[in-house]
């Protein structure tokens, strides 16, 4: 079982980058970087994380020794972790749901966001999620416990978020990513379901077919059979 050991801060620029920071110098396994607010927090392709006090920002630092191309499990793991998180919080009607590749969804709109980077030989699983404020000025929808009728605070929310995450970490030691992927699909979008894959200027559009054994997207197009290894996935 990891444990983990929280460091508190008032406000940082991004939880990853201070985590980045800590491992260099030898953070442990578990180290914990949790701030009330960020002033830069950063989604992926250095895109911006709202990041106002009253939500949860936080960055854990795990050293796992897994070949690089694995490092994506962590992702999935994370989302499963924080999908149980929100429902310990949530009425009993609402439902977590998750997306391709690490998204959780309430009521359609997006709750959470996690991040994965490399600093050496340590992985940082960067993980926020909308507990009190929903951000402005976003294109999708957007979802926050409380305003999805939950009851949370946001130490409440850390605390069962790192329960749920040593929970998963155990399955992934014990069972390997096969048994993730089965909890994963159990919980996404069923297969059939449209689904528009944007990279970079590249848009593809299909069904919804499975998940590979590494994590990759399968979908089902007019022209065939696509895989993706990275993207942003809408609904069709
Ligand atoms: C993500 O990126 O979803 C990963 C976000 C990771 C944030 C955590 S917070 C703790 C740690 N420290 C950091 O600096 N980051 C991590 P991506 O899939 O690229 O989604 C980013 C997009 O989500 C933005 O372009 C906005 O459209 C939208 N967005 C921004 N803030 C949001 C929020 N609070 N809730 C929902 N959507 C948001």
């Amino acid at each position: 079982m990891t444990a983990f050991d929280v460091r508190n801060y008032d406000s940082v620029g991004s939880t990853n980058d201070e985590a980045v920071r800590l491992a260099q110098e030898g953070a442990p396994h578990g180290t914990v970087v949790h701030a009330d607010k960020q002033t830069v927090g950063r989604g992926r392709l250095s895109r911006r994380w709202s990041s106002p006090p009253g939500n949860l920002y936080l960055s854990i630092i795990l050293r796992l020794n897994l070949p690089a191309p694995r490092n994506v499990e962590i992702g999935f793991i994370a989302a499963l972790a924080v999908a149980d998180a929100i429902e310990t919080m949530l009425p009993r009607q609402e439902r977590a749901t998750l997306k391709w590749p690490n998204d959780v969804l309430v009521r359609n709109g997006k709750i959470s966001g996690i991040l994965v980077e490399q600093v050496d030989d340590a992985l940082i699983l960067g993980i926020g999620i909308n507990v009190l404020m929903a951000p402005d000025g976003v294109s999708y929808n957007v979802s926050t416990i409380v305003g999805s009728g939950g009851l949370a605070t946001v130490d409440g929310t850390r605390a069962a978020l790192l329960a749920a995450l040593a929970n998963w970490l155990d399955v992934w030691h014990r069972d390997g990513f096969a048994a993730i992927r089965i909890a994963w699909l159990a919980r996404a979008h069923p297969p059939g379901t449209p689904l528009r894959v944007t990279m970079g200027d590249r848009t593809i559009e299909g069904r919804f077919a499975d998940i590979r054994d590494d994590g990759a997207l399968i979908i089902d197009t007019d022209e065939g059979r696509r895989i993706c290894t990275a993207g942003d996935v809408g609904f069709a």
